[in-house]
């Protein structure tokens, strides 16, 4: 008797003290469909690839505070570039400092919080000290190369502009290749006691840095731009273009533009070897059952739709929904995708209830459920916003809000009926042909529907609840 109830103390000591290793991988600026990403599929056939996860706001300094705070932009207070979550949330216990709290190592390399790109590469950015007890910053040639990067726009900077690096030497001189390096030595270093790891890369966020073997990958004559309708932007509101980009293509011509989208697709294959550096090592430390890995993007990413819109900042699909794969070992659902709206908001309790850790308040819900059964009912709607702020073209400071269900995207831009979208994501998912223009009685009604919700989030309740139109 004595031995058995040992026995039993001992499992629940056993339990107690498994704590899951954390593998949490940024990628800056990453859009959602990528060509030539070997390693990045790799994850997604051995974990669960949401093909519908949407950023609270697509820029990064904003999606970041929230993803890490697990709360919306209107608690954390950051809609730019500038300002820390904890001005407005000095208390706040982020996520990696939730699992610190709990006795794991936190160590960060590169960009999880923001930064800005190049000028902040090799500092500590915008970083956040509670949550880590290591921070490693490396810099490479990628920033001190800067002078022979081509910029087709000298007026924009390179952090703005469409601009590009076919680079000389190897990945390990780049910023990101060492930051691989030194991941994978933190790991080494680190492999026997629980671990939050944030390997945060800086690319493919202009300028677009890669080693020129990744340029090779992609061919110019391969590279062609998005289509769409001649007449795609007669029923866009002008506040749904970003502030500071509105010239269709920056005014480059086809062929510049097509560099600096073989550009960028070199950045992510470049990024992604990196990542499958970092993953082998996992699996070579024999860390990748206790690990749970999880990828990431701070936002989507534009690459000329809409006629010329390129980088973020906007309320469209391409913005608004961005790469997140979770890979939990031994969860039912890996190598399946989840076709469910889930919201990045959903990153912190899902970690949070894997680790069986208490968080504090939070505005998302674990997607636990969905790990283990990615194509289950899932009662969910997704909310991302954007802040333009005023100039010459919009007298007034204007928040835009969209909303997206399974169906349907619907977008509020304060500007009366002048300002409203909604897209048919059945029939349009390009979201070619605004609804709100001309709407049918069916658009009527969905849209009343969705303002109501939007209406919930002003008055603080859920935007799920309570307004529940059947079979939106
Ligand atoms: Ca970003
Ligand atoms: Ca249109």
């Amino acid at each position: 008797m004595r031995s058995l109830i040992l026995s039993s103390l001992l499992m629940l000591v056993s339990s107690l003290s498994a704590k899951p290793n954390i593998l949490f991988i940024a990628i800056d600026d990453l859009a959602n469909d990528c060509t030539h990403t070997p390693h990045i599929d790799r994850l997604s056939a051995s974990g669960v690839r949401f093909d519908r996860a949407y950023n609270q706001i697509p820029l990064c300094n904003p999606s970041r505070a929230s993803v890490l705070t697990g709360r919306r932009p209107d608690a954390t207070q950051v809609y730019d570039l500038d300002r820390h979550f904890r001005d407005a949330l000095p208390d706040v216990v982020t996520l990696p400092q939730l699992f610190r709290q709990n006795g794991w190592f936190t160590a960060r390399v590169g960009k999880i919080y923001h930064y800005d790109v190049p000028n902040g590469i090799g500092t500590d950015g915008l970083d956040d000290k509670p949550s880590w007890q290591l921070v490693v910053n490396p810099k490479g040639r990628d920033v001190t190369d800067e002078k022979l990067i081509t910029n087709p726009t000298p007026q924009k900077p390179v952090s703005a502009a469409l601009s590009w690096l076919a680079a000389d030497g190897n990945d390990e001189e780049q910023t990101d290749g060492m930051i691989a390096t030194e991941a994978i030595q933190l790991l080494e270093k680190h492999r026997d006691e629980p671990f939050f790891l944030g390997v945060g890369f800086f690319r493919p966020h202009t300028p677009f840095v890669a080693p020129k073997k990744y340029f090779d990958l992609h061919p110019l004559d391969s590279i062609r731009l998005p289509e769409a309708p001649a007449d795609d932007r007669s029923d866009i509101p002008a506040a749904a273009f970003a502030h500071n980009n509105p010239t269709p293509h920056y005014g480059l011509d086809d062929l510049t533009c097509r560099q600096a989208l073989q550009a960028y697709r070199a950045s992510v294959s470049f990024v992604d070897a990196q990542i499958g550096r970092v993953l082998d090592a996992l699996d070579r430390l024999q860390l990748t059952d206790n690990t749970i890995v999880v990828l990431w993007s701070d936002h989507g990413y534009h690459l000329g739709e809409h006629l010329g819109i390129w980088q973020k900042r906007t309320l469209f699909e391409q913005s608004a929904r961005a790469p997140l794969i979770i890979r939990a070992p031994a969860a039912k659902g890996n190598g399946h995708a989840c076709p469910r709206i889930v919201e990045f908001i959903d990153i912190y309790p899902t970690l949070a209830d894997l680790a069986s850790l208490t968080p504090p308040q939070l505005d998302g819900k674990s997607l636990l459920p969905l790990l283990n059964d990615p194509t289950q009912t899932w009662d969910s709607i997704a909310i991302t916003q954007i802040l333009r702020p005023a100039d010459d073209r919009l007298p007034t400071q204007i928040m835009g809000r969209t909303l997206r269900t399974e169906r349907w995207r619907y977008t509020e831009w304060n500007e009366g009926a002048n300002g409203l979208e909604l897209y048919d994501h059945e029939k349009d998912p390009l979201e070619f042909r605004n609804l709100a223009r001309m709407p049918s009685a069916e658009a009527s009604k969905v849209m009343k529907a969705f303002h109501a919700r939007f209406s919930n989030l002003a008055r603080g309740l859920s935007p799920s609840s309570p307004v529940k139109p059947k079979r939106l």
